[in-house]
């Protein structure tokens, strides 16, 4: 006789239940790269305290830093750079907030505290004639991607000669001429379509190049992500997508925000490769970028690499992050990016003398002082500007393909294939 049938609804969903835990053991069975020498284990959980909810991080929160992972592909010369622009991020971002105290900035300030390696070393990867969408918490990508700081300063003070001539007091402000970045969009993810697109009219002109953009814990849910990577991968265009985890989407904690364990594993849904990385070991987050850009190049497709870290700021300079348990805070201090590279270049590799990194900080704050009294002193936009720039006039400015003729324009031209075409569509 057959077993019978519970009619208990409750019951029925039990056993359902746990038959699901059987099928699904906690076991993955594809592989995500990771390179991480250390895989955090805390949650953050919401709690009430005197009435109020609240948030506590639950885990270890004890265990030992890890070292530095080395780098398959930087050379001592390249470390030392990407430790300079780590800086240079860190301490023009310490500029920027005296200056907003100073009542000198128009709009708001987002930082990037804690995400320096994550910023600088990922742009660090991308060759001069590629292109990066940078995100709010991205100054050190900025920087890399040939951007001064007292652009950084005036764009924040709304000066006339600040990248949108006063237009924008915020981080909206890119140059497809010198520089390839897109400007930063604040509809989330809507960079990842675009940095697409850039990445197909690139091959239209014969090209295959990487194009980097960014999208956070909390960004990664909309759905233009998913339209802008399926698209990638399934055109095999070359987007390098760096997912910062940083814990925090506003005052929601990524354990309220997915269920998935790591980020990462959304690109298996997509078809491509997924790596996750201590987005605060800038070698890590290089050797991560450097392998996608590689594969982008070769015409092989879009890459996802999560980058975990934490916000060590509230979302903008206004928001004090008071919700953030102070543990978690204390745990990432001991993981800050820039100590940690300033420990492995100073005292494992001996690759900068204490002098040669003073002199290095030296030369910074020089830089950073000059070019804030540079940025303070010069003038804001005239009232009798405020409505140029607004409509192209005819001839104002050309966009010119930056590559090669498009290929369909050639063989229209000339009624043949370009001899040195190796790209082809799909
Ligand atoms: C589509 C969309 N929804 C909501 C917002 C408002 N918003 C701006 S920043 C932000 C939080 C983003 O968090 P996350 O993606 O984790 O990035 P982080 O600020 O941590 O770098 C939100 C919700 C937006 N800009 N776009
Ligand atoms: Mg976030």
């Amino acid at each position: 006789m057959g077993k019978r049938r519970s009619n208990d609804p409750r019951q029925r969903s039990g056993n359902r239940n746990r038959s699901l835990t059987a099928e699904f053991p906690n076991r993955r069975t594809y592989a995500i790269l990771d390179y991480r020498l250390e895989k955090p284990n805390i949650t953050i959980c919401r709690t009430r305290k005197d009435g109020e909810i609240c948030y506590q991080a639950v885990g270890n929160l004890d265990s030992t830093v890890p070292p530095i992972r080395e780098s398959k592909y930087l050379s001592k010369q390249q470390h030392i750079e990407i430790y300079r622009w780590m800086l240079l991020n860190r301490k023009m971002e310490q500029v920027l907030e005296n200056l907003y105290k100073q009542g000198k900035v128009v709009g708001g300030v987002y930082f990037g505290l804690g995400q320096e390696a994550c910023s600088c070393a990922s742009a660090y990867a991308l060759k001069k004639d590629e292109w990066l969408g940078p995100l709010i918490r991205n100054q050190g990508s900025l920087l890399v991607r040939g951007f001064s700081p007292r652009d950084i300063m005036m764009q924040y003070m709304a000066k006339a000669s600040s990248p949108t001539k006063g237009r924008d007091a915020s981080s909206h402000f890119g140059d497809i001429y010198q520089h390839n970045v897109v400007a930063p969009i604040s509809t989330l993810g809507d960079l990842i379509p675009v940095l697409a697109g850039v990445a197909l009219g690139a091959r239209l002109q014969g090209r295959n190049i990487a194009a980097m953009t960014y999208i956070g814990d909390g960004g990664q849910s909309t759905g233009v992500t998913y339209e802008g990577l399926n698209f990638a991968a399934v055109q095999n265009l070359g987007l390098v997508l760096f997912v910062e985890n940083n814990l925090w989407g506003y005052s929601t904690p990524a354990d309220m925000q997915f269920r998935v364990k790591d980020l990462a594993e959304r690109a298996i849904a997509y078809g491509i490769p997924g790596v996750i990385v201590d987005g605060t070991d800038a070698c890590q987050v290089y050797d991560a970028a450097h392998e996608a850009c590689e594969r982008a190049r070769r015409g092989e497709g879009p890459t996802l690499i999560e980058a975990k870290m934490m916000r060590m700021k509230g979302h903008a300079i206004h928001d004090a992050a008071e919700y953030v348990p102070e543990p978690l805070f204390e745990y990432w201090r001991k993981r800050d990016p820039i100590a940690r590279f300033e420990n492995y270049l100073v005292k494992v590799k001996n690759w900068l003398t204490g002098s040669e990194n003073e002199k290095l900080m030296a030369e910074i704050d020089h830089q950073l002082e000059e070019d804030r009294d540079f940025a303070v002193a010069s003038p804001m936009p005239s009232p009798e500007s405020a409505a140029g720039g607004v409509y192209c006039e005819e001839g104002c400015h050309q966009v010119k393909p930056k590559y090669a003729l498009p290929e369909t324009k050639i063989q229209r031209e000339t009624g043949s294939k370009r001899a040195d075409a190796t790209v082809q569509l799909k």
